[in-house]
């Protein structure tokens, strides 16, 4: 039987889910079910002086009505689970429904629970307020100004934390030929799951269990927080995430409709049900990026690097939320470097609390920030001392003979080969002649670019021990359950969480590949605390390094005890006995074999085992890797921008990745189409808009411009191999390549296209009218 590991089956999920058979949080049904609608702040900053809900008890249909006084007390505030080391991090309370004070539009003010969802938002219209509207500050370097409002009394000065890496390179800065330096703005991006965010809880008085449905990257995650915030032991909550239609990040985070949801059903004695609509999802879920950053770049007039410096202050929003602080710290910040030879580097950190929605991880979360600074500045001082930024690139490139590499701000990059992918890259564009065609093209009056985006990535998520000397308050191991039926049948229980990166075909390659049986008899099951016995969810690309390991080192411990049963089956010694294809055999004997179904049955018959060996045929593991994966690549985007409209048309666009073995080459070709469109929305279309009152000006799809299909080119990809050398797949996470390095090379494409206008940087996203003003000499 030909392996199934590298093949391109498709993804067994999909039918379920494109035929309306998924089930997702909103589709729980349950006897006496109860809605909860929640009110929300129409202010970015205000005092509640009087809050009222008695003519909303009233209304018809309503259940309760709950206030920031009712929870208090039986709600604990909603923690943030990062807590940078040295960054003197100010963890203020975040209650559930606010009671003095409302931070940002959408924070919570008061809940309704009602006999249906039209009784609880009707009854909320009826909820009076009486706010003494405050000042607000929406832009992170504006709140950290002397005099700008302030959010909460013991941050004074808006700052949430400070934290720093590195060595100052102030040597190398003063031998420097060069010193190239550019304040970039990481724009705000809304995630937009396809499916908002929603909760279901059930609460039984007698036995005192509690079982939420959750929209969740990371349901164990959710019960460990949860557990706490409600008081509810851990063994008597279960948290399920059964299907959940994307995340992007945005679901990993605990919040606090969560929680009330909970705290209602146990309060109420009934099931309660709570579904964002879309507006709520705009306001309320996490938001990602927003982030000012000053960078200098010291260099050779040769084309060396030699020193950098990054400043970054980072919008946190009213709140922290559940791992923002890790996001322009430590997922940002020791990754700054990228895949160049830097010896030095020195970064700064300020996260900073606004009257804005709190932001999170967003697919990348701090990488896509960290490789668009650098590969812009890679660009940037390409142009300064006349090279082009291909020979930048390579000149800087860590070679691939010098892995293990321990870069300045303290990783320890695994492997690559980073000219590799490049020169892959360059091929499949035939770049040399693009060069010649587009001075052709500028004689005729067309403005042709390409931009190239090198990246390394941090992912796999990660090694504990590195996760709590960086403030993470959880585990990053992963579990993996591998239990083999009587019949040979196989179901495999995972500790992560995926929704929507397909793990449930590819896990499930993994195991048919070792146990040499077809792909369909093995069942992946995830996302039910009560069927898993512990995990970490899926975030960070960590899913395949990490739980795909710990699936392997499961799947081969059943082996291990599968070989012994087989070699008394055969009567030789387990020396003795070869597998291969689902065949147990006699080294050398093809005549005596057994079957791989045949040992199972006998391990679970147990007529006839070798001494000492139990019945059964299960095995658990719990892998935690020794360091994180590090994916990287070479991305190229060839643009055309319209002089007249200002419109940017993408003609090309070549990524080319390595993550790796590869397990489903159409899965991951899809995850990374799915990344590069979302980078490239960062880049030429996204972004969300405050007002100077922190109203947030692009809350629906009318406002906020999402990346269609009809935009893009068909995508030329291609890969390199590089095993990981630490984990027993070698597999690199895939989930986020497209998106850290999409962005800058649409970016650097559009520099280049419009060179002859002098144009050396554009601060995105780069909208027709943008483009338009610069070009036509008018202010952007
Ligand atoms: N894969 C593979 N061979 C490899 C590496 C990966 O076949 N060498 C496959 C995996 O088995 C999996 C997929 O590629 O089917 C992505 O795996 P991995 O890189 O491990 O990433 P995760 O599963 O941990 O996904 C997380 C990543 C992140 S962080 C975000 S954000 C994101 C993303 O994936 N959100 C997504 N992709 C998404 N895709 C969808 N549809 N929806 C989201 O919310």
């Amino acid at each position: 039987m030909a392996s199934v590991f590298g093949t391109a089956i498709k993804r067994r999920e999909d039918p379920r889910l494109i035929t309306g058979n998924g089930r997702y949080t909103d589709d729980v049904q349950l006897p006496g079910m109860l809605y909860a609608a929640i009110l929300r702040s129409p202010h970015a900053h205000a005092r509640i002086r009087r809050l009222d809900v008695e003519k909303a008890k009233r209304a018809p249909g309503v259940v309760a009505v709950f206030t920031g006084q009712d929870v208090a007390g039986k709600v604990a505030p909603i923690p943030t689970a990062w807590l940078p080391p040295g960054s003197d991090i100010k963890t203020t309370a975040h209650p559930a429904l606010a009671v003095e004070k409302v931070r940002y539009v959408g924070d919570g003010v008061a809940m309704v629970v009602a006999e249906s969802r039209y009784a609880a938002r009707d009854a909320l219209e009826l909820i009076e307020v009486d706010y003494e509207v405050l000042p607000a500050v929406v832009d992170a370097e504006k709140a950290m100004e002397e005099g700008a409002p302030v959010l909460h009394d013991d941050a004074p000065g808006n700052v949430a934390f400070h934290w720093q890496a590195g060595e100052d390179p102030a040597a190398e800065f003063e031998g420097a030929d060069v010193v190239v330096r550019h304040r970039f703005r990481q724009q705000r991006l809304i995630p937009n799951a396809m499916e908002p965010r929603s909760a279901v809880a059930q609460y039984n008085a007698g036995s005192g269990e509690m079982t939420m449905w959750l929209t969740s990257q990371n349901p164990h995650i959710h019960r460990f927080l949860l557990s706490n915030i409600l008081g509810i032991p851990e063994h008597k909550l279960r948290v399920v995430a059964v299907d959940v239609g994307g995340g992007f990040g945005s679901k990993i985070a605990c919040y606090a409709d969560e929680a009330l949801v909970g705290f209602a059903a146990r309060e109420l004695g009934r099931p309660v049900k709570w579904t964002e609509d879309r507006r709520e999802n705009f306001l309320v879920t996490t938001h990602g990026r927003d982030e000012v950053i000053y960078a200098e770049l010291a260099g050779k007039r040769d084309g060396t690097m030699v020193g950098l410096r990054i400043r970054m202050v980072a919008n946190m929003g009213a709140y922290l939320s559940t791992a923002a602080p890790g996001v322009p710290t430590i997922l940002f910040g020791l990754i700054t470097v990228g895949p160049y030879r830097i010896p030095k580097a020195h970064v700064d950190v300020f996260g900073v609390f606004t009257n804005t929605t709190p932001t999170d991880a967003y697919r990348g979360a701090g990488r896509p920030e960290a490789t668009y600074v650098i590969e812009r500045m890679a660009d940037l001082f390409a142009k300064e001392i006349g090279k082009d930024p291909v020979e930048i690139r390579e000149k800087n490139f860590i070679p691939s003979d010098a892995f293990p590499y321990t870069t300045p701000l303290g990783l320890q990059y695994d492997s690559g080969n980073y000219e590799g992918t490049l020169r892959k890259a360059m091929d499949m564009l035939n770049y040399e002649e693009f060069r010649k065609e587009q001075e052709r093209l500028r004689a005729q009056g067309r403005y042709v670019g390409i931009g190239w985006s090198t990246y390394v990535e941090i992912c796999g998520l990660g090694p504990s021990q590195v996760a709590g000397a960086v403030g993470f308050q959880g585990g990053l191991w992963e579990s993996a359950t591998v239990r083999v039926h009587p019949g040979g049948k196989v179901t495999v229980f995972t500790g992560a969480s995926p929704h929507g990166q397909g793990e449930e075909t590819t896990f499930a390659q993994i195991v048919a590949d070792r146990f040499g049986i077809p792909v369909e008899d093995v069942e992946v099951v995830h996302g039910d605390t009560d069927r898993i016995s512990m995990g970490w969810g899926t975030y960070g690309s960590r899913t395949t390094p990490v739980g795909g390991s710990a699936i392997a080192m499961a799947a081969d411990r059943v082996l291990e005890k599968a070989r012994k049963i087989a070699a008394h089956m055969l009567e030789v010694s387990e020396e003795d006995v070869e597998f291969a294809d689902g065949t147990f055999q006699v080294k050398g004997v093809p005549s005596r074999q057994a079957k791989f179904q045949d040992v199972v049955l006998q391990a679970h018959l147990a007529w006839n085992l070798p001494p000492g060996v139990e019945p059964g045929l299960e095995a658990q593991a719990f892998y935690d890797p020794v360091n994180f994966c590090y994916p990287f690549g070479a991305h190229a985007c060839v643009v055309e921008v319209d002089p007249e409209t200002g419109k940017i048309e993408i003609l090309r666009y070549v990524a080319v990745d390595d993550c790796g073995p590869v397990i489903n080459p159409m899965i991951v070709e899809g995850q990374v189409h799915g990344g590069i469109v979302q980078g490239v929305g960062q880049a030429l279309w996204e972004g969300a808009v405050y007002d100077e009152q922190g109203q947030l000006v692009t809350g629906s799809f009318m406002d906020y411009a999402m990346p269609k299909a009809k935009f893009f080119p068909a995508f030329e990809t291609a890969h390199t191999v590089t095993p990981a050398p630490h984990n027993p797949l070698g597999v690199k996470g895939i989930g986020e390549t497209g998106t850290i390095a999409a962005t800058p090379a649409v970016v650097n494409a559009v520099v280049d296209a419009l060179a002859p206008f002098g144009v050396t940087d554009l601060e995105m996203p780069l909208t027709p009218e943008k483009i338009w003003k610069v070009i036509h000499g008018r202010e952007a």
